[in-house]
């Protein structure tokens, strides 16, 4: 039966009455949402249980990507656009008297991601299951998002993200209690011998019970849906009496409680490692307790099971994989190797020293000891089996245990059969530098995978009137097939269609202004430039290059308020981890110096600055579609890839850039003419390292502009920064400026000049940012994940495109 909006408001007012007893009229927005969600689910079940029938009946391979964050954000509308249901909905909502946005804003944002990477993972799993591939996520279910960020006196601070105590709750996960693994963690291990087998006798082991929360994951308009598992840790009922105290049954709870904060530059915490051996014990049990389902033996599973290792902390993947096969199993240690190779995979994500993961000896002794010394084995081959054939030094700097560390990267490249980057620049760095040793070893497993983002989200969903318009020229295949989004190109002289899109930013641009003014109180104007940067909070990122500018602006403005520049207004969106106290003073200078710049009427508001509190999924869905200017200004070779750079551009903004991470690949697909580079590049940077040339106190000396600048930092021109002041004017001249900001700080005036005299021509400006839109096709993660299915997991996508949408009788 086909679904249409009689069928469907039927059937939303059945369910709502069974549910709630309620009239639509009595409803809360919640009640509302629930009931929408319930349908929806159910709707969708149908395809979800289909899918699994189908992977068994033809024996699919099956890949496992291991994330310890998945960053979804809010999936309501998502999971409408890919059923095809979207329209309907909004028009049956209407129908009935029901404000469609109302309902949808109360799903609050599943945010078990910091950034970039857990994001990545969300719009993988878009893409894999829109491109129909056998694949689900593995991650953990924390009780606790990422944190809320609050400005207190222009001082971020962190408030408990509970999101599943919230009236919507998680509307989409099942909690599957018959699937439950019991993890063992703590106590020791002894090896004796029995059957001939070297068997682990554990003694003051604790168990975990580790229960998954399944959330569907509906592929776009194909019937095909994957399954993202998340696990949470809970105290197993035949030992519940060991518990009992608050205190340790808390211990236990703790392990799924809180995501970590610190996106990059972890600390080497106990309860990290617990959580990244828990999710992986739970998850590599129940995969292999699957696989033994159907099959008699396990000496082949490579080639029906991949396993995916997303930054280093599913590295215990490797060994776990070991500990099943050789202790349960009773696999040779060979036998079990090399199936352990063969079945891994491992992504980098950064090469920020800081952020590569190592545990001290004894804490992963503590925490499984058996893992340890399965590592220590590993460890103790890797070099028997180099010694004499390779350099000794060589060896050591490879070796997984060394200084008395455990190397998780080390063991991520040694365990598995293809490392990847996520940018080309960034694994041409994992190449000659990061992993260079490994490079030298393992040439054949090293390649480059550069990241993508899910244009559903990032342009269907975030800006349909942009979509809208695109539909009016190419017609809507492009939904389904990217690429085709590079023939707007043609339209390039197109002036109706020019103007189109520039009604379509202002647009997008008053409805932030509206947002702004809401949450500000501050009130910008719509056709001032949008200068956006949206990322975390860090060094290395520069949202102080950025900051130092606007204070240039500001106090040339000043000196001279009939100064012809281009309005504009500077919006921000970034939380720094709560422990990191430069970033923070970041946040602090900032919000200070937009304090004094909106509160100056002598400058007539030809600048503005906006810091948005709280920068999560839904304000990037909010910003991105209104921005003129995307800002990804990281010192060269520190961003592995980024990807608000390409969400931005896809939604037509012109990218002020440096030669870091994607945006190489950002300026090869729109050409130099498209984008606005500047900048120290890599070799220079790396030039620095080695020859100690660079002085940052000497700009300070000898630029006048910097100099006035830097002081204003300090001499009371910012009110309330006196101690974050000084501390940021000492790190750029006394500490020596580690990420170059005062050398390329006047490229970045010139270039920012270069914006201003474009933006005056709005033709020109308009033809720039269309080949953006067009070229941003081809970092479409549809495009990626292709990429990893056949080059690194070879996998094949079982699903039809453009199947039947999902319209099952309610
Ligand atoms: C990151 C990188 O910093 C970022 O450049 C990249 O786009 C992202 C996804 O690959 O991964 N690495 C990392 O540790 N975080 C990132 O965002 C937190």
């Amino acid at each position: 039966m086909e679904l249409d909006k009689t069928l469907f408001i039927e059937s939303f007012k059945k369910r709502l009455s069974q549910k709630y007893a309620i009239d639509v009229s009595d409803a809360t927005n919640s009640e509302l949402y629930d009931t929408l969600c319930s349908l929806v689910k159910s709707s969708y079940s149908v395809s979800w249980r289909q899918t699994w029938k189908d992977y068994l009946k033809e024996n699919e391979k099956q890949v496992y990507y291991f994330s310890i964050e998945f960053l979804p954000g809010k999936l309501l509308k998502s999971n409408l656009l890919n059923m095809g249901w979207y329209q309907l909905v909004i028009d049956s909502f209407k129908e009935i008297g029901i404000d469609f946005e109302q309902v949808a804003a109360v799903e609050p944002d599943m945010a078990l991601g910091n950034g970039g990477l857990g994001r990545l993972a969300a719009d993988f799993m878009d893409s894999l299951a829109s491109e129909g591939y056998p694949v689900n996520g593995n991650g953990i279910r924390y009780r606790y998002g990422l944190f809320k960020q609050r400005f207190v006196n222009g001082y971020q601070v962190e408030l408990p993200d509970e999101w599943l105590k919230t009236a919507a709750g998680n509307a989409w996960e099942i909690r599957r209690a018959s699937k439950a693994v019991t993890v063992t963690m703590g106590g020791h291990v002894e090896l004796v011998q029995k059957n001939g087998y070297l068997e682990p006798i554990y003694k003051d082991a604790t168990l975990i019970k580790a229960v998954p929360y399944d959330v569907g994951i509906v592929g776009y308009h194909n019937q095909h849906v994957n399954t993202l598992r998340l696990w949470s840790a809970e105290i197993p009922e035949a030992v519940e009496s060991c518990y009992p105290t608050i205190e340790a049954r808390r211990q236990i709870e703790d392990i799924t409680t809180v995501l970590y904060p610190d996106d990059s530059n972890e600390a080497g915490r106990r309860l990290r490692l617990k959580q990244e051996y828990f999710f992986v014990s739970a998850g590599v049990q129940s995969i292999i307790r699957h696989y033994k389902k159907y099959h008699e033996t396990i000496d082949q599973i490579s080639q029906r099971v991949a396993i995916h290792i997303n930054d280093t902390h599913p590295a215990m993947c490797v060994a776990e994989f070991m500990r099943i096969l050789l202790d349960e199993e009773h696999l040779s240690w060979e036998k079990a190797w090399e199936q352990t190779v063969k079945t891994m995979s491992y992504t980098n994500h950064t090469i920020m020293a800081e952020a590569l993961e190592t545990w001290d000896i004894p804490l992963l002794n503590e925490i499984q000891p058996r893992i340890l010394q399965i590592v220590a084995e590993i460890d103790h081959r890797f070099v028997a089996h180099l010694a004499g054939k390779m350099d000794g030094q060589l060896i050591e700097r490879t070796r997984i245990i060394s200084g008395g560390k455990v190397h998780m990267a080390h063991l991520a490249v040694i365990g598995s059969h293809s490392t990847n980057g996520v940018a080309q620049l960034h694994t041409d760095l994992l190449k000659s530098d990061v992993l260079r040793d490994f490079y030298t070893l393992y040439p054949e497993r090293f390649n480059n995978k550069t990241n993508g983002i899910a244009l559903r989200r990032w342009l269907q969903l975030a800006n349909p009137e942009l979509a809208a318009i695109i539909d009016q020229k190419l017609g809507r295949n492009w939904r389904q097939n990217a690429c085709q989004l590079q023939q707007l190109q043609q339209y390039n002289t197109d002036e109706q269609f020019l103007k189109k899109l520039a009604v379509v930013k202002l647009h997008n641009k008053q409805r932030l202004a509206k947002l702004i003014e809401e949450r500000t109180g501050v009130t910008v104007d719509p056709t001032a430039i949008f200068d956006v940067q949206i990322k975390r909070l860090h060094a290395y990122k520069r949202q102080l290059l950025n900051l130092l500018r606007i204070i240039k602006l500001y106090l040339d403005l000043k000196e001279n308020p009939d100064l012809a520049i281009v309005p504009r207004v500077f919006i921000f969106g970034a939380k720094a981890a709560p422990s990191y106290h430069y970033a923070k003073s970041i946040i602090k200078c900032i919000n200070e110096t937009a304090a004094l710049i909106n509160h100056d009427s002598t400058i007539q508001g030809k600048i503005k600055v906006i810091f948005l509190e709280n920068y999560d999924v839904s304000l990037a869905e909010q910003i991105i579609p209104a921005a003129d200017i995307s800002e990804q200004i990281s010192t060269a070779s520190k961003e592995a890839s980024g990807t608000s750079n390409m969400k931005l551009m896809l939604n037509g903004a012109l990218t002020v850039a440096t030669l870091d991470g994607a945006n190489v690949e950002i300026k090869e697909q729109v050409g130099a003419d498209n984008i606005f580079m500047f900048g120290l590049t890599k070799q220079e940077v790396y030039r620095y390292y080695q020859d100690h040339s660079y002085h940052s106190l000497d700009y300070y000396h000898h630029n006048l502009v910097i100099h006035r600048v830097l002081d204003a930092l300090i001499d009371g021109t910012i009110p309330n920064i006196a101690a974050e002041g000084h501390e940021i004017f000492d790190s750029l001249t006394y500490l020596n400026d580690d990420y170059f900001v005062l050398r390329d700080f006047e490229d970045y005036l010139r270039i920012q000049d270069q914006v201003d005299e474009t933006y005056r021509d709005q033709k020109k400006w308009q033809q720039m940012s269309l080949i953006n839109i067009a070229k941003a096709c081809h970092f479409s993660s549809d495009i990626t994940v292709k990429k990893y299915a056949s080059e690194i997991w070879q996998v094949r996508s079982v699903a039809q495109k453009g199947g039947v949408n999902i319209g099952y009788p309610l």
